[in-house]
């Protein structure tokens, strides 16, 4: 085995990269460490930070048995870093650099290119943690607010897997990245989050049910994207954080359906057959399907705009140089250096959407963000299984790509979710239709009260079919202090 495997937790800092020997980034971590902690005191959850939750701790990077469970505290947490084990033979998959040895330290005329992509990773990570920070308060039960916490200490811990290769690797450019990731903040008008959906509000558990499922499942493929990296400290550090990314999506895919469980049974005891009737459904305190179905559409379309723009110079630049590679690019069949290669993207030709064949390398975005629309639709189809498996007719559909955009082609149109493109005043008079709309929010809202008791939930969530780790749905998943 590997020294790089065993996990160090005699410094402040657990690592499996040899801190405790790497001065100068050990010195430079541990000046981080308190505004760090500062932040997550101010930005993180609010309240329960004194209170015992069930968490799993990294602690190794392993396939089997790599974490384990225990109460901790979230302040006291042991955040760390790990990288995936090191193949030395390891050699670069793709672009211009194909078949050379997977580079250790950063090469110099790819510097601002890496840094960029480490800031724009490292900046979604607290941003969610963010956005969700005030969902304890609500917890439809203890299970599902160690689930929140959970994935909250973990997208902090990606924070530092990021501010460890900008403290290692980028001198003292990545010592003022670190310092502003701690400085930006979600939705703040001066000093936002970088991208789009990560200043967007998550203020309720379907919000954070659907963020989980569509924006951490962006995070998957950008993660996966990553972990083909030639620069190999940047691959190893992806590729672990999967590991754990894993679990959050899985948070958010069966949240939503133990929501759409719930829902279907209480329509059929009480006798509701029409999932139209709001009212009807909304008096029996569950979440009507059609308010679902909103809720997919906006976060769906705030997670297509994570993927940039159709046609980018930044991701043909990216791959060609070996930085940023395709999902899975290693199972992909190809030349792996796309030169000649075209890709159908679809694009706004005299106002009208149409499929037209463009240089692959330009088209990585559209290609990965294909990619994830197919293991998207995988999961509202076992949805409708569900729905389905009720008695109840109704479908929950993906939108069309070019609803509700506000990157790429298609913000400058407006469509329906079908895809019509409609007339500003049109799509202005219809949008509560298919986005979620104040009395929506209102309705969602007036449901969202914490349920503490253990082996309890809420009226509007169905249990899960099991807790965490082998424990019971019944377990004190937080033991509230
Ligand atoms: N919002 O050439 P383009 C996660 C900017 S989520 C605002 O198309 P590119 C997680 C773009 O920066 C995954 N601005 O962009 C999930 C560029 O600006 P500059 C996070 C945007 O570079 C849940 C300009 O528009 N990781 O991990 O091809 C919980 C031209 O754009 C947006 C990554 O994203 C936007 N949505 O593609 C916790 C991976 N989109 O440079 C965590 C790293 C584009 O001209 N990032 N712009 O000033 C990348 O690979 C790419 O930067 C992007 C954009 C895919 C984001």
């Amino acid at each position: 085995m590997p020294d790089t495997m065993a996990v160090d937790y005699t410094t402040s800092i657990p690592n499996n990269v040899g801190l405790s020997e790497d001065r100068r980034v050990l010195k430079a971590l541990e000046k981080w460490h308190p505004g760090y902690l500062d932040w997550w005191k101010e930005m993180g959850p609010e309240g329960f930070q004194e209170s015992l939750v069930y968490l799993r701790t990294a602690v190794g990077v392993e396939t089997g048995g790599w974490a384990k469970f225990d109460y901790v505290k979230m302040p006291e947490y042991r955040w760390g870093i790990l990288l995936a084990p090191q193949d030395k033979e390891r050699l670069i998959g793709f672009g211009q650099h194909k078949g050379m040895p997977a580079w250790q330290e950063v090469p110099g005329e790819y510097r601002a290119m890496l840094r960029r992509l480490c800031v724009i990773q490292g900046d979604t990570e607290p941003a969610s943690v963010e956005q969700q920070r005030h969902l304890g308060a609500t917890a439809p039960s203890l299970y599902d607010m160690r689930n929140l916490f959970q994935v909250n200490v973990e997208e902090a811990r990606h924070l530092w897997a990021m501010v460890y290769l900008l403290q290692k690797y980028f001198g003292k450019d990545g010592r003022e990245e670190a310092d502003g990731l701690l400085r930006r903040r979600s939705g703040d008008v001066d000093q936002p989050r970088m991208l789009g959906a990560f200043n967007e509000t998550t203020p309720d558990w379907l919000s954070f049910f659907m963020f989980t499922y569509f924006t951490d499942r962006d995070g998957k493929m950008q993660l996966e994207s990553l972990a083909q990296s030639g620069f190999d400290p940047l691959a190893r550090t992806t590729r672990f954080m999967l590991t754990e990314e894993a679990h959050h999506m899985f948070v958010g895919d069966s949240g939503i359906n133990r929501v759409i469980k719930r829902t279907c049974e209480a329509m059929i005891a009480a006798g509701i057959h029409d999932p139209y009737d709001i009212n009807a459904v909304r008096s029996l305190g569950v979440i009507d399907l059609p308010t679902l179905q909103k809720k997919a559409n906006l976060h769906y379309s705030l997670s297509l705009d994570l993927f940039g723009s159709e046609i980018s110079t930044n991701a043909a630049n990216a791959f060609t140089n070996g930085l940023k590679g395709r999902y899975r690019e290693d199972k992909i069949d190809d030349d792996h250096q796309l030169l000649n290669d075209t890709y159908p993207v679809l694009r706004l030709v005299n106002g009208q959407v149409e499929t037209t064949l463009e240089p692959a390398l330009t088209a990585l975005n559209m290609r990965l963000r294909d990619d994830y629309t197919r293991e998207t639709a995988a999961g509202v189809k076992r949805w409708n299984k569900q729905i389905e498996k009720a008695g109840i007719s109704y479908e929950l559909k993906l939108p069309n790509v070019t609803f509700n955009r506000k990157i790429g082609v298609f913000s400058e149109i407006e469509t329906s979710p079908e895809g019509l493109i409609l007339d500003h005043k049109i799509f202005e008079e219809r949008k509560d239709e298919w986005l979620p709309s104040q009395d929506d929010g209102a309705f969602v809202a007036s449901l969202m009260h914490a349920e503490v008791r253990p082996g309890y939930y809420a009226g509007w969530i169905a249990p899960p079919k099991m807790g965490i780790d082998n424990k019971s749905g019944d377990f004190e998943f937080v033991q509230i202090q």
